[in-house]
């Protein structure tokens, strides 16, 4: 019986949770910025293996507020944390606690969920020191696992995944295998370049069209993102004014779109668009997951 289950993880910025997913999805996730702050939580990654799946997300409420939105988001999360099977909270050992560790543990102090202390960078400290921090933080909350690990050298993070397991129960995968991680930025993307077809084409095109980002790929530090995205539509004629004469259209769609998902991530992208005609694409339970979004 396979099991499966919700991990938060949660930490505050730098102290490696975008290292860590990439060390355990075993895939470069292109970008490393933690610039949207959606209400909702995020889908980071999937892990799968031969025990079953585990879904990560990012709870962005749990950080401090930095705007107008800052209690609501925090209640969102704190419901979230309630509802997952277990909590990371990943911090830097080199740094230490800071602010930004005690804001979040005041959070965690009020729920059931098992929460991990995983402490990150663990290749930046001496083991004495290591026990320290440990001890520090331990003053502050209850943990029910306490894991040093290098996220970044991968040290001990199978065993973070081992103990995590213990704390899943048996049920259903939720996402099919080959589905290695959900980008956190892709919902957004998708949103972009769908609001630049309804901006530059007329009513002909409903805003039943989907977007679907098919690739996110980085090739090396420093170069553009390779994004390929999907415009699905319904009918033929909405593909024709899609494209548009000599392709003029898709490629002033492309030109905005890049823009805006440029902006987004702070890196260059390259944009590669193209159009299909699926029928009935509603009814069609592949472009009905909600990306990244978990009631
Ligand atoms: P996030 O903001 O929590 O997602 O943090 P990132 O994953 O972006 O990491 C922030 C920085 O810490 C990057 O420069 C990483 O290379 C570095 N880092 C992450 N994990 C480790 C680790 O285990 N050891 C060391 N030395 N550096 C790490
Ligand atoms: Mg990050
Ligand atoms: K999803």
């Amino acid at each position: 019986m396979k099991k499966s289950g919700f991990a938060a993880l949660i930490g505050r910025p730098n102290v490696g949770k975008s290292t860590l997913l990439n060390e355990l999805l075993g895939q470069k996730i292109a970008i490393m910025s933690d610039k949207p702050q959606t209400t909702r939580n995020r889908i980071q990654g999937v892990y799968t293996e031969e025990r079953g799946q585990v879904v990560f997300i990012d709870t962005p409420g749990i950080h401090k507020p930095k705007h107008r939105l800052g209690d609501f988001m925090t209640k969102v999360a704190q419901t979230t944390l309630k509802e997952v099977d277990v909590v990371l909270f990943l911090v830097d050992a080199k740094e230490g606690r800071g602010r930004g560790d005690d804001f979040i543990m005041d959070k965690l102090k009020s729920i059931a969920t098992p929460v991990f202390l995983v402490v990150n960078k663990i290749d930046e400290v001496h083991p004495d020191e290591l026990l320290l921090i440990i001890d520090d933080y331990r003053k502050q909350l209850e943990f029910t696992e306490i894991i040093p690990i290098s996220a970044l050298h991968g040290n001990n993070v199978k065993t973070l995944v081992d103990q995590v397991f213990r704390y899943l129960e048996a049920g259903p995968q939720y996402y099919p295998e080959d589905q290695v991680t959900d980008h956190p930025e892709r919902f957004l993307m998708s949103e972009m370049i769908r609001e630049k077809v309804l901006h530059l084409t007329t009513e002909e095109v409903p805003h039943s069209i989907a977007v679907d980002i098919e690739q996110i790929k980085r090739r090396g530090e420093g170069s553009a993102v390779y994004i390929g995205a999907v415009i699905v539509v319904e009918r033929s004629s909405q593909k024709g004014i899609i494209i548009g004469k000599q392709g003029k259209m898709l490629k002033e769609i492309g030109r905005k779109a890049r823009e805006d998902i440029e902006a987004l991530l702070g890196s260059k992208i390259f944009l590669e668009l193209y159009v299909k005609v699926e029928k009935d694409w509603r009814n069609k339970g592949k472009y009905l997951k909600e990306f990244g979004y978990r009631e």
